[in-house]
């Protein structure tokens, strides 16, 4: 038979088939996948195939094979340097949270987000939420950001998800996909999906299940289906998408408007930092390309930590 795993707690997996039964899964034997070195062979969202087993009067699926995924999501394991953990696998698009304050979000960190994005070729959709709360100076400030990334190629949204507004734009965009909603804590996660569907109620709580060893938890991934054919990946306790290993040469090309620039740099192996005739800083000089970006560039190659607020203009705050 074959499935989507809408759950997993490191030994278990829930696999809902077509016809929409659930199965609870194990895996048969060990898995490995090329490429990666994952603490978890199977993640939610995953395609897979499995036996059915009927031991006494239990039924369980084996899971025997795996399908190829169109892209995943994964973080450090927190207690073994080289191993992944994969969160999630198979998303149709995420919708980054942003508010202007309670909680701050930074363009250095959208910029973090999106590069990382762009890395694991997950489809990002902004949503500028609490729009209700601004004043006009905020409400100025959201239009900048808003147009900037609308520049840029992506879909943004200001939404009010304790009033409602543009609620119905958010589910247009979610029919017949798997999304996932992510932002810093406070943004409205919560809050919107209850909004979308109310009867859902998403357990906040957090599915933590304690290692053997007894060393660290580990929270999991669970998928809900919505009732207007939409699927969300609720990640407890993790607001982004962690770390991703990458080169510097390779940072440019996760920026879109970069990357469609660099063939006019006199250097094809131009960094845009301190070499002559740069497409990207000739655009930044003309007002082509934002500061903001730029500098969150800047500090993505020199390695830095996103650990200041800056303001639309990539000013200190
Ligand atoms: N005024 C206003 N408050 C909101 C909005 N969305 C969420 N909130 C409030 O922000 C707080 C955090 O929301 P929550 O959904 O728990 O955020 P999460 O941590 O991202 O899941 C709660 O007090 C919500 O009522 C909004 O659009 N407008
Ligand atoms: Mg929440
Ligand atoms: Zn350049």
């Amino acid at each position: 038979m074959q499935g989507v795993v809408y759950k997993s707690t490191g030994s278990w997996y829930t696999v809902k088939t077509a016809e929409g039964s659930f199965y609870e899964c194990r895996i048969k034997g060990k898995f490995r996948i090329k490429g990666i070195k994952s603490t978890n062979p199977v993640s939610v969202g995953d395609h897979v195939t499995f036996e059915v087993e009927t031991i006494g009067d239990e039924t369980i699926g084996i899971i025997n094979a795996i399908a190829d995924r169109r892209n995943y999501i994964i973080r450090k394991s927190v207690n073994l340097s080289k191993q992944t953990h994969i969160i999630a696998a198979n998303l149709d698009q995420v919708f980054l949270m942003i508010t202007l304050n309670n909680p701050p979000t930074s363009t250095s960190f959208i910029d973090r987000f999106l590069v990382t994005a762009e890395a694991y070729h997950i489809p990002t959709i902004l949503l500028f939420n609490k729009i209700d709360t601004y004043n006009e100076e905020e409400t100025d400030e959201i239009k900048y950001l808003a147009a900037l990334y609308r520049s840029i190629g992506y879909t943004c949204i200001g939404i009010s998800s304790t009033t409602g507004k543009n609620i119905d734009k958010v589910k247009e965009l979610m029919v017949g996909k798997t999304s996932m909603f992510s932002g810093h804590s406070g943004v409205g996660k919560s809050t919107l999906v209850n909004a979308l569907e109310p009867k859902l109620d998403l357990k906040t709580k957090k599915i933590s299940v304690q290692h053997a060893q007894g060393q660290h938890t580990t929270t999991f991934a669970e998928m809900y289906d919505l009732d207007f054919d939409a699927r969300i990946i609720d990640t407890p306790g993790i607001k982004g998408f962690g770390i991703v290993d990458m080169e510097k040469e390779e940072i440019g090309n996760y920026f879109p408007e970069f990357f469609a620039l660099k063939q006019h740099c006199k250097f094809n192996n131009c960094l845009h930092i301190e070499e002559p005739k740069c497409a990207i800083k000739e655009a930044l000089d003309n007002d082509e390309v934002a500061w903001s970006r730029y500098r969150s560039y800047v500090q993505m190659v020199n390695g830095e930590e996103e650990n200041y607020r800056t303001d639309i203009y990539g000013e200190k705050k």
